[in-house]
């Protein structure tokens, strides 16, 4: 989430506005990925030791800009010969969007560690609790990020002769949960460290010398004195790279004097160097196209000799590879931004195998079951005593509520309602005090949920939000709630942050049934099938080829029916949503239950149809409806599970002569029932995709349309 950049000049002498203008760009660049807050620390060059400033502000990069302006510590045209800078732009996840829980954070009054954090640090509570007690209790923000800085101070107090890159490699051991960290110090002055575990990080090295191999050999700490052996000249791997199979190809033989010697990137004695530190490359591309990209677990280290190294604690598995390679970038910036993806809506389906593993992180523990949810803790008895839970929301939200309501009444043996805010307003619903209402929403600030929201508050009911948004009006006006944690999404169909919420919601699901033992069989399969989501979506994400053809198939079509019950008729609605909203083609969601009410009249042989239908409690029923459709003409493609083949059969059996050759199902891995909607709604996000590409729509910016939709 969000963005990190690094600005370190070794022997480059920079003025301070150079080096502020570089950092403040380098965010700038990284403002596509969405953020909140934006903050920076620089050092006073002057004076034998070097003082950290730090700069922080709500909102824009602009205002943080205005800030610097602003600072009087700070002389912009002092000279800095050896200089580290670090930036960050925030996406809260702990703690709303303020300048106290902007990054950087510090361990102290003194700035002797700081930090930049992009994740969550899922065991920030118990650290917290631990620092406390060992006396260090000055926390400044609500971040869980502020832990790390003071558990830095913490270690190096303990051991005032430990190295920065040994600190680090401690500190990282006591830390769960997703990281791309960035660590500077007036204890290392001018060094940085740089360190990742699922959230991205890259190093890319400015210099005047030509880089001699395209490898850089990794170091492991539990054996760096044997790491000692060094790339010849005559164009010997780096130590350790041609081991266990993995032997880089004849192009890595070194060109010119740069070398890269026991792991270590030397510029042959004095010479200058500049080193970035990135999430991705849009924010280095203007100033050098070498690029290493770091993995999880790799600590990059930028010493005070200007020589960067990669260690790892120890070796994962035996034929790891033991090098990163040096990548040079060949891209505009546009293409970096959205990465190898055409747009934001796709980069956004395809991050989905991640952002659900975000969602979750932290939360379950695959292996005892546990649900943990830290937002409702306090409010989770109150939740449990209520009356009846109320899902409140609008457009793709409002499908996640439909989506997962059947799990929560099942689970929670309370009645639930689901609920369109405007239609919800519209009605003067009643709401009493022992209500329960969620408000989902991406954004957070949509106008209709909003007042729906103050008008269940207003009467007493407790207001619980659900949204991926820290900060926003909804999270804020809310007394407890789930952060989804989904990232940023930018493209205005809303696609990852739909399955994120139905994941969140249901954890709750899980979460309010933990202590009923009739309900163990069911929490432990539902359990189990998250834990292996990630690896579904991937397979669905896999079929987008046959959905490429499908939609050539469809883009010229004015309509198209989709059809489905059950769990999945909210896939068949947010399904239609899609396809409407960026391919302005008419398509409408039909319960399938109520064909023979009136829809059946629309089916004939030219009308495109979709029909969902997984193997759950309402299967045989959409076999009748499959029947009721082919046997007045219509050709249905159909959304099954891998292992069926008797919808299949059932179209086969109607099929025309004339509509031979197009594909008749999409197969979706099967899963347990009510995570099945997350699988059978990705083709729909794909398909409305390439039909949209195809008719050449603005896929990010549908026409009338917003991302946050701040009017009634
Ligand atoms: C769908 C749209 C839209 C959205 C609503 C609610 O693709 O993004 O339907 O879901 O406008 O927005 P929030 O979730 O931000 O409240
Ligand atoms: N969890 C951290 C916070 O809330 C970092 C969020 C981010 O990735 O920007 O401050």
């Amino acid at each position: 989430m969000c963005g990190i950049f690094c600005y370190l000049n070794y022997l480059t002498p920079k003025t301070k506005k150079y080096i502020l203008e570089t950092l403040l760009n380098g965010l700038k660049r990284l403002e596509y990925r969405g953020y909140d807050s934006a903050g920076l620390a620089v050092d006073l060059c002057s004076g034998d030791v070097k003082q950290t400033v730090i700069v922080r502000e709500r909102g824009k990069v602009a205002a943080l800009e205005d800030l610097v302006r602003l600072n009087k510590e700070l002389n912009m045209n002092e000279m800095c010969t050896n200089h580290c800078g670090i930036a960050h732009t925030r996406w809260a996840t702990h703690g709303e969007p303020a300048p106290r829980n902007s990054h950087p954070h510090r361990s102290d009054a003194n700035n002797t560690f700081v930090v930049i954090h992009n994740g969550i640090v899922t065991n920030y509570m118990d650290i917290k609790k631990f620092l406390m007690s060992k006396g260090y209790s000055d926390f400044e923000s609500e971040t869980d990020t502020e832990v790390v800085a003071k558990l830095a101070l913490y270690i190096y107090n303990e051991q005032p002769s430990i190295t920065f890159q040994k600190l680090v490699e401690t500190l990282i051991e006591m830390v769960d949960g997703a990281f791309a960290f960035l660590f500077k110090s007036s204890k290392f002055p001018d060094e940085v460290i740089a360190t990742r575990r699922g959230s991205p990080l890259l190093v890319a090295i400015k210099s005047r010398m030509e880089m001699m191999t395209e490898y850089f050999p990794i170091l492991y700490s539990s054996d760096i004195n044997a790491q000692s052996r060094k790339v010849a000249q005559s164009g010997d791997m780096p130590s350790g790279v041609a081991l266990n199979g993995h032997v880089p190809p004849p192009s890595a033989v070194p060109s010119t004097t740069a070398s890269v010697e026991a792991g270590e990137f030397k510029l042959g004695g004095m010479e200058p160097v500049e080193y970035f530190f990135a999430s991705d490359a849009s924010a280095v591309i203007e100033h050098t196209n070498k690029v290493i990209y770091l993995e999880d677990g790799d600590i990059a280290h930028v010493d005070n000799a200007g020589g960067l190294r990669i260690v790892r604690t120890k070796k994962k598995h035996a034929n790891e590879k033991e090098f990163r390679y040096i990548t040079e970038l060949q891209l505009s910036l546009e293409q970096i931004m959205k990465g190898e993806y055409g747009t934001y809506m796709e980069k956004e389906i395809f991050e989905q195998p991640e952002s659900v593993v975000n969602t979750m992180r932290g939360r379950i523990n695959f292996e005892t079951g546990q649900v943990k949810l830290g937002g409702l803790v306090e409010y989770l008895d109150d939740i449990k005593r209520s009356r009846r839970l109320i899902m409140i929301a609008c457009g793709t939200s409002y499908h996640s509520a439909l989506a997962t309501r059947q799990i929560l009444e099942e689970l929670s043996q309370l009645p639930v309602m689901v609920e369109l805010a405007s239609d919800f307003l519209d009605r003067n619903t009643p709401i009493f005090r022992d209500d329960v209402c969620f408000f989902i929403s991406q954004s957070g600030e949509t106008a209709d949920s909003l007042m729906a929201l103050r008008y269940c508050k207003k009467r007493g009911a407790l207001c619980v939000g659900v949204t991926n948004t820290v900060g926003s009006s909804i999270s804020r006006e809310t007394s407890c709630g789930i952060h989804i944690n989904a990232g940023p999404e930018i493209g205005v169909a809303s696609t990852k942050a739909y399955t994120s919420q139905i994941i969140s919601l249901i954890m709750f699901a899980l979460l309010i049934s933990a202590d009923r033992i009739s309900m163990h069989e069911r929490r432990k399969e539902i359990i189990r099938e998250l834990k292996t989501l990630p690896g579904k979506i991937q397979k669905v994400l896999d079929l987008r080829e046959s959905l490429q053809e499908l939609a050539m198939k469809y883009y010229k079509e004015k309509s198209i029916l989709v059809m489905g019950r059950g769990y999945n008729y909210a896939t068949c609605l947010e399904g239609a949503l899609k396809i409407k909203e960026i391919t302005y083609m008419h398509s409408e969601g039909i319960m399938s239950g109520e064909l023979k009410h009136g829809p059946l009249a629309l089916v004939e042989p030219t009308m495109p149809i979709i029909m969902v239908a997984v193997k759950d409690s309402v299967y045989v029923k959409c076999q009748n409806a499959l029947e009721q459709v082919t046997s007045r003409g219509g050709w249905p493609i159909v959304i099954c599970d891998e292992d069926d083949t008797v919808l299949e059969s059932i179209v086969e059996k109607n099929r025309k002569s004339k509509q031979e050759g197009a594909p008749i199902t999409v197969k979706v891995p099967k899963t347990v029932d009510c995570l099945a909607g997350i699988l059978t709604v990705i083709p729909f996000q794909l398909l409305s995709l390439y039909i949209a590409v195809a008719n050449e729509r603005n896929v990010d910016c549908p026409r009338n349309l917003a991302k946050s939709v701040t009017v009634e």
